[in-house]
């Protein structure tokens, strides 16, 4: 009896190391060795993933499981000099981590599917990011243009405004371009009109768009943003969202209303802001990883030995 259950003693400490090690694994630790195999920025094109620089503490970053999974996270994004940051923050305004990458200047936000998108200023691009890792994936590409600052989706294309208006679809790819009185800082589709933030008059514009390629203004319903400062545009489904790019001060992320009334405000944690959506980071993959699978493989294991132990014991009783 003492031999079984010598067996079933050993394999239960090695069951319970192989189940720490897995639930350490699946904890939301970053892979930051992703980024020995960046792609440079000149290198890269549309289907390319492009990964942030180490901040100092990059090796105490770690997403909580709690957190990543079953709250809203505000992502926002901001820039100081050659650097660009995206955010992620609770709903209570509290950084949850941020990814830093150089050279960039990642601008307006938009959400498709749960995922989130972001405008380069400093290149013509949309970038998908993965909040896991901070990667970033290049979906659009377009270098016959310059830069984008505004990004929107309807639902079927992305809209995003250098001269005149231009528009992609989910893969990238460019479906054409509309005459457009711009600028803009900040794009969004509230599921009825194009909204733009437009800087330089303080105004938040609404375009018919329906009539694609021909665009027409919806002048009564413009209406001013939270403060002069701001820059990105989202909408929530209810309301708008956008935060305020102020030189050498922390400015405020704003969800507010169509009439600029403020809803809800956070103080920015660094830098100067440009834009701010909430996302809630999926599920993880339901595929189990390799440790998982050594897991459940000595689970199963354990299931015979320990039923033999049970009947051993009972004939010892006997
Ligand atoms: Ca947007």
């Amino acid at each position: 009896m003492f031999g079984w259950l010598r067996i079933f003693v050993g394999m239960t400490v090695v069951f319970v190391i192989l189940a720490q090690q897995a639930r350490q694994a699946g904890a939301g630790a970053l892979d930051w060795t992703a980024c020995s195999d960046a792609v440079t920025d000149s290198d890269a094109s549309a289907g390319d993933r492009l990964s942030p620089s180490l901040p100092d503490n990059a090796a105490s970053l770690t997403l909580a499981p709690s957190t990543r999974y079953d709250e809203d996270i505000i992502v926002y994004t901001a820039h100081q000099g050659w650097l660009s940051r995206i955010y992620l923050l609770r709903t209570d305004g509290s950084v949850i981590t941020f990814f830093e990458y150089e050279f960039y200047y990642l601008a307006d936000l938009e959400v498709v599917n749960n995922e989130v998108y972001v405008a380069e200023a400093f290149a013509p691009r949309v970038l998908q990011v993965d909040l896991d890792t901070g990667d970033l994936d290049v979906v659009v590409d377009d270098w016959s243009l310059y830069y984008f600052y505004d990004l929107a989706f309807d639902g079927t294309y992305f809209y995003l405004n250098e001269w005149d208006l231009n528009r992609y679809d989910i893969n990238g790819t460019k479906d054409g371009m509309a005459s457009f009185d711009g600028p803009a800082r900040g794009g969004a589709w509230d599921g009825a009109y194009y909204w733009t933030l437009n800087d330089e008059e303080n105004v938040i514009k609404c375009w018919d768009i329906s009539q694609w390629p021909t665009i027409t203004e919806v002048p009564e319903n413009a209406f001013a943003p939270p403060s002069p400062h701001c820059r990105g545009l989202w909408f929530d489904g209810q309301h708008f969202w956008t935060a305020e790019s102020i030189e050498d001060t922390l400015g405020y992320i704003y969800q507010f209303d169509y009439d600029w009334s403020v809803i809800k405000q956070w103080l920015e944690p660094a830098f100067q802001g440009w834009s701010a959506c909430v996302v809630r980071p999926s599920m993880p993959d339901p595929v189990p990883t390799l440790s998982q699978w050594g897991m459940i493989a000595m689970t199963v294991l354990l299931i015979p030995v320990g039923v033999a132990v049970f009947r051993r014991m009972k004939r010892c009783e006997a």
